[in-house]
């Protein structure tokens, strides 16, 4: 109970310091001397958080043991310290406890582990879809809730920048998400292995060609988020980047609107069949 009480005090500071570095490190992107995960702002990211910390407590607590335990022995088993060594080779209360004990640690680890995919896994009474499809190398985004509009976000080059666009990170066509919906993720990829991530999401996907892979969000935030493409891909890869927009659901409807306008519908041969009906009309 002491030795507990001894690493307590410095456990509690140690978490309070993470919670409070993470608080500071702002939304959407990675920081300078940014400490633990990007804030997060889906249910998934959050228990990501609390899982990562929750194994910071336990690694720290085992690399403190084992240091303090081989300085022990160092000080108290050397050859000057000790020079006649007992000859015991076996405890068995020792053997069974430094079986036990790990085994317990990891089932510790193992439950909220397995919970934790699982919850992130199935999409839960999921109010819209999208689906992200991986190209070298760029991003295409499907809508097929909102008229089945599609369009391309590519990397904007560092000439093409506005001032506080980040580098390597902003696109010229944006993901736009309603706040606060339950919507299912479908990630596919066009020609080789891509993987979507969004690290304030909790989000990292493959994006495998000829398999559509499921996840979900829920944006409790408004904001602008940043993510890149987390599979080796090709040259382009670094130049990949996924941009979401994340605003109120009357602003999602709005932006809806004038992308449905924008940008093509995936059902092209109805399109030219309009077109063409349109065409016959104004003869
Ligand atoms: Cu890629």
């Amino acid at each position: 109970m002491t030795a507990w009480r001894i690493l307590a005090a410095p456990m509690a500071l140690l978490c309070t310091f993470v919670a409070s570095v993470s608080a500071h490190a702002g939304h959407g992107m990675a920081h300078p001397w940014q400490l633990g995960l990007q804030e997060p702002v889906t249910p998934v990211a959050v228990q990501i958080n609390d899982f990562h910390n929750l194994l910071l407590v336990i690694i720290t607590v085992i690399a403190v043991f084992v240091t303090l335990l081989m300085i022990y022995v160092m000080v108290k088993f050397n050859a000057k310290a000790n020079p006649i060594p007992r000859t015991t080779t076996h405890n068995t209360l020792l053997e069974v406890l430094w079986t036990a004990i790990p085994i317990l640690i990891l089932v510790v680890i193992a439950i909220p582990s397995f919970k934790l995919l699982y919850f992130a896994d199935t999409t839960k009474d999921a109010e819209m879809t999208i689906k992200a499809v991986g190209h070298q190398w760029y991003w295409s985004y499907e809508y097929p809730d909102h008229g089945d509009f599609t369009f391309d976000a590519a990397m904007l080059e560092k000439e093409e920048l506005q001032p506080g666009q980040p580098r390597l990170l902003t696109t010229d066509e944006t993901v736009v998400l309603p706040v606060n919906t339950n919507i299912r993720l479908l990630i596919a990829a066009d020609d080789v292995l891509h993987a979507w991530a969004m690290p304030s999401f909790g989000v990292k996907l493959d994006a495998v060609p000829g398999r559509l892979n499921e996840t979900w969000v829920r944006v409790e935030k408004e904001g602008t988020y940043y993510g890149q493409c987390s599979e080796l891909c090709g040259t382009g890869h670094g130049f990949m980047p996924i941009m979401v927009k994340v605003v109120s659901k009357e602003a999602f409807a709005t932006w809806v609107k004038t992308a449905k306008e924008e940008y093509a519908s995936r059902d092209e041969k109805s399109s030219v069949k309009l077109a063409a009906a349109n065409d016959s009309a104004a003869e």
